[in-house]
Formats: structure tokens, sequence, C-alpha cells
């Protein structure tokens, strides 16, 4: 990996911070408290910017905004054709301002650059185009019913949808539920993640320019606790979804509960398995379950964290892997070429270091890396480990970090238990050149999306969400719609039931 002065001397980002308020009823506005909180580098530590900080207050003008705009209209009374033009229109204008956001996501997340600006932003601007497709294509069914009626299904927006979504993935985490719930002709409250609020106020406002009435759409910058639990304990707030930790998910389950029932969307964490059968392209499979780990900083929820390698390939595999960990490049994410920028902020950064050391610690075999990378910011050394075993913490726990876990196996069904034997049920990844091994263990994993042969393959068509702790129902695709969507039954008698 790259040295440690290189990444000493940050770029300059390309781009200006000129969006720094909360975004209510189509006015950046300040925090009702005054208050302000600083967003900060991650290649440095400096603050890049200080923001207004949302909490119960803010969310309450916001959530008013959203009623308003919901019960009142334009929006959801607009033609679904009139509400896709706006998507459309609104995905325009990101393209045109493609490499500004990305230069955005990048200085707030620490992600590569040359991602941000060549597949992030430009998956943004697909999944609105794929959205706006659907907004007029949602309607109800005719129904057969043993009697004298006519019967038909409505399907109506729910109403005004809280989200709140993590720092992984700011813009797209934003696609993935502002998307659907405005096709749909909801009105939303998002929060932005307190690591990451810079790059959601921007496209919020070209939202605005593509002309989304005022209200439709509210951003709060904020902190979990205050902004992010006032909008699940919203008793005006019709809907939910979340992308986060379990545990955080598990009190947005509760705090729904308490107050008005709302249905909740659980995006959560994960431990996802990739097996590595003997049958396997190696050089393939060590490419890819590299990328399935290390990609953004190794902090997706369904990062290949657990890489389970027949014993026949076994010995094979590690040498490649660690060979291609450690020349991984490292460095200012702003730079051509990096694969790999800094981690988040410091409490990820701990605790990726706290999960190497409980590693070496519990006796699992270190190839390479290990410690941080130079100085200065969040960086930490792409780290292999073997011979790790199921028992042990960086085998079991979710560590959000460029940390591989490489597990020996021997036999299908062994794998199939051992890679079941979690509490998540995200992802899995399946290495063969066998049908019917491929099918077998699609079949028997107990996961929201298997990848065979490939990983980390996004669409805005194809659905994602767990099983089992890592959450509750489906994004993207056609499923997600069904998230924003109420069913309503007409039932009328007919006069003449022969016609
Ligand atoms: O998550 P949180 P954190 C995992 C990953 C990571 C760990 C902790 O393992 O190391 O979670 O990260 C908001 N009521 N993932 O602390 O707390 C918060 O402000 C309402 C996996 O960042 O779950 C932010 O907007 N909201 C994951 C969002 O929840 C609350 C992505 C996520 O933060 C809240 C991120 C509360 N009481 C972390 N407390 C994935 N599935 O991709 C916090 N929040």
């Amino acid at each position: 990996y790259s040295t440690a002065a290189a990444i000493d001397e940050p770029i300059t980002p390309p781009v200006e911070v000129n969006y720094t308020k909360l975004l209510i009823n189509g006015q950046f506005v300040d925090a009702a408290s005054g208050k302000t909180f600083h967003t900060v580098d991650p290649r440095t530590g400096n603050v890049i910017a200080d923001v207004a900080e949302g909490d119960a207050q803010d969310v309450n003008r916001a959530v008013a905004a959203a009623r308003k705009a919901f019960d009142e209209g334009p929006w959801p009374k607009m033609t679904a054709y009139e509400r896709s033009r706006v998507l459309l229109r609104f995905a325009d204008l990101v393209e045109k301002h493609n490499d500004a956001l990305a230069a955005l996501e990048t200085w707030d997340n620490g992600k590569p650059y040359e991602q941000s600006a060549k597949v992030e932003v430009p998956m943004f601007v697909r999944l609105f185009r794929y959205y706006a497709g659907w907004a007029d294509k949602i309607h109800g069914l005719t129904v057969p019913a043993d009697g004298p009626y006519h019967v038909q299904t409505l399907h109506e927006p729910i109403g005004v949808a809280g989200q709140i979504i993590p720092w992984n993935f700011p813009l797209l985490m934003f696609a993935w539920k502002v998307g659907p719930a405005l096709a749909c002709g909801n009105a939303v409250v998002l929060k932005t993640a307190e690591q990451t609020p810079l790059s959601a106020l921007y496209v919020a406002n070209l939202l605005h320019e593509a002309g989304l009435p005022p209200g439709v759409l509210n951003v709060i910058s904020g902190f979990g606790p205050t902004a992010g639990a006032a909008i699940c304990s919203h008793m005006d707030v019709d809907k939910l979804a979340f992308t986060g930790s379990t545990s955080t998910g598990k009190l947005v389950l509760e705090l729904a509960a308490k107050s008005n029932l709302k249905p909740v969307t659980l995006e959560l964490g994960g431990k996802s398995p990739v097996i590595v059968c003997e049958d396997a392209d190696v050089d393939k499979a060590v490419e890819t379950a590299h990328f399935a780990l290390f990609f953004n900083q190794g902090q997706c929820c369904c990062s290949g964290s657990r890489t389970f390698v027949h014993e026949r390939v076994y010995d094979e595999f590690v040498e490649k892997a660690k060979a291609r960990a450690a020349n991984r490049s490292v460095g200012d994410p702003f730079k051509q070429g990096i694969e790999q920028g800094p981690q988040i902020d410091p409490e990820q950064f701990n605790k990726i270091l706290r999960y190497i050391k409980s590693g070496v610690e519990t006796g699992a075999t270190l190839e390479t890396g290990g410690d941080r990378l130079g100085s200065k910011g969040y960086y930490i050394q792409p780290t292999v480990f073997s011979n790790v075993t199921d028992d042990m913490l960086i085998a079991q726990d979710e560590i959000f970090g460029p940390v591989q876990s490489i597990l020996k196996y021997k036999s299908t069904e062994e794998v199939i238990r051992r890679a079941n034997a979690t509490s998540y049920g995200l992802a899995a990844g399946v290495f063969t050149q066998n049908l019917d091994t491929a099918n077998t263990l699609a079949r028997a994993l107990r996961v929201g999306t298997v990848w065979i042969n490939c990983y980390d393959t996004f669409d805005a068509a194809i659905p994602f969400g767990g099983y089992k702790m890592s959450g509750i129902g489906r994004e993207k695709g056609v499923y997600s719609l069904r998230n924003y969507l109420q069913v309503k039954s007409v039932v009328t008698p007919l006069k003449n039931p022969a016609w």
C-alpha cells in the first residue's frame, strides 16, 4: 500500500460547501435551537463545515410541512406522469452536477473520488430514472369476489415517510429511500447520518430546482438519539425506513411500536459468507472476494466478511489473497488510482483496530496489514487473517472495516451449516463452476441475496434486504414500492350480477 507521506499531504477538494442548513418546507433554515455541529474530513480529522443540528423541534416543523404537503397537495394529487417528469428532470440535473457532487461525497465520507464519480453518482441517477419510470405504472387490481360485487383495489401512497440513513453510502441510501417514496406520491422527512450530511442537502436543492413542491422532501441533519428518535416516535409519521446497525434498528422498531404502530422497514448489519468451492476459478475468486470485503473501506452492510475456502484450494487462495491485499492502493481518495481511503471516523477506526487486536489474540494468523496507516486521519492497512475459526469474535461480529477473515472447510454440507450459523442473513457469494453446487448453495443459504461467481452486483431493479436480524423488507426494484403504498379495497354491489 502507498506510503504515509502521500496521505499526509491532503489534496484540496475541487468543490465548495454551499448547503449546511436544514431543509424544511422548501427553505434552508437554521435549527430552532441555533445549534450546529462539525462535519469532519476523515483524511485529516479537520472540520469541513459547521452544519445546523436538528432536534425534536425541527423534526416537528418538518413533519408538519410534510403532513401539509401530503394532505393538501399538490404532490400526491398531481398526475403520476407529472411526478415522473419531476424525478426525471432531477436525474438530469444530478447528472450535470456529477463531479461536484462526487467531490462532496468523497470529502465528507473518504471514499475514492473515482468510485463516487463513476459508480455512485451514476447509480443515484439510474435509481431515480428507474423509479420515475414506475410512477405512472402503479395501480391496483380488479378482484373476482364470491357474490354480486364489483371489487377493486386502489394502491395509495402511505403518507409521511420518516427515513433514517447511514454514512457509508450517503447518496445511494438517499436514492434507495427517497426514490420509491416520491414515485408513489408520499412526503418525506429524511435524517442523514451525522458523519455525512453534505451531499443530501446538495441534491435536495436540485430536487426543488427540478420542480418538487415545498414540504414534499424535508432534510434534517442531526444525531440519532435526538432527531432520529423524534422521527421514529412521531405520531404524524406514517411509515419508517431505516438503514444502520442492528442495535439501533431494534430501537427504531420499539419507538414505532410505542407511538403509532407505523410500519417499519429495516436494512441492518451482516456477516456475509463468501464460499470458494474446490472447483472455483481461484484467481477470479481471490479478486472478487477481495472486492467483496475491501470495497468502500470494508464499510458495506453486505461486505463478504467470512471467506470460506475449500481445503483443496485453501493454501493457494490464502497466498494470493494476501498478495492482493498487500498490493491494494491506499491513500488520499482524491488521488487517481486509489482503491481505499480512510475509515469514516475515530469510533469506527478504533473499533476496527480493536477487532484486529482480538484476531491476533485469539490465534488467527495475521497474513498482512494489522495497523493504522500514516499518522493523520483514519487510514487502516488492508488486513488479512487466515486460520480463522467460527468461535472467534472476528468471525462473528460485523467489523465494518478492511479486515478479511479466511476460514477453511471440507464439505458442502459443512459449509452450509457454518455459513448459516449467524444471526445475520444479508448476502452471500458462491464461487464454483458446477451448476448443481451453485443451485444447492443458493437455495440453502438463508440470506437476501446470493451472488454466484460475482459480488456486489447492484442494479436499481434487483431487490435487496435481509433475512433474520439483517432486516425487514426489501429495497430497490418493484418490491420497494410496496413499502410506500397502502392497499384499499373498494367494494360495490352489482345490480345485475350477470354483467
Ligand atoms: O450506526 P447507527 P453507527 C453498523 C456497523 C457500524 C455500526 C455502528 O457495524 O460499525 O453499525 O455504526 C441513526 N434513533 N452499520 O453508530 O447508530 C444515526 O444518526 C433513531 C451498518 O453509525 O445505526 C444514523 O443516521 N436513529 C450499516 C443511523 O441511525 C438513530 C450502516 C445509523 O447509525 C438512533 C452503518 C436512534 N436512537 C452502520 N441512533 C448498514 N446496514 O449498512 C442512531 N440513529
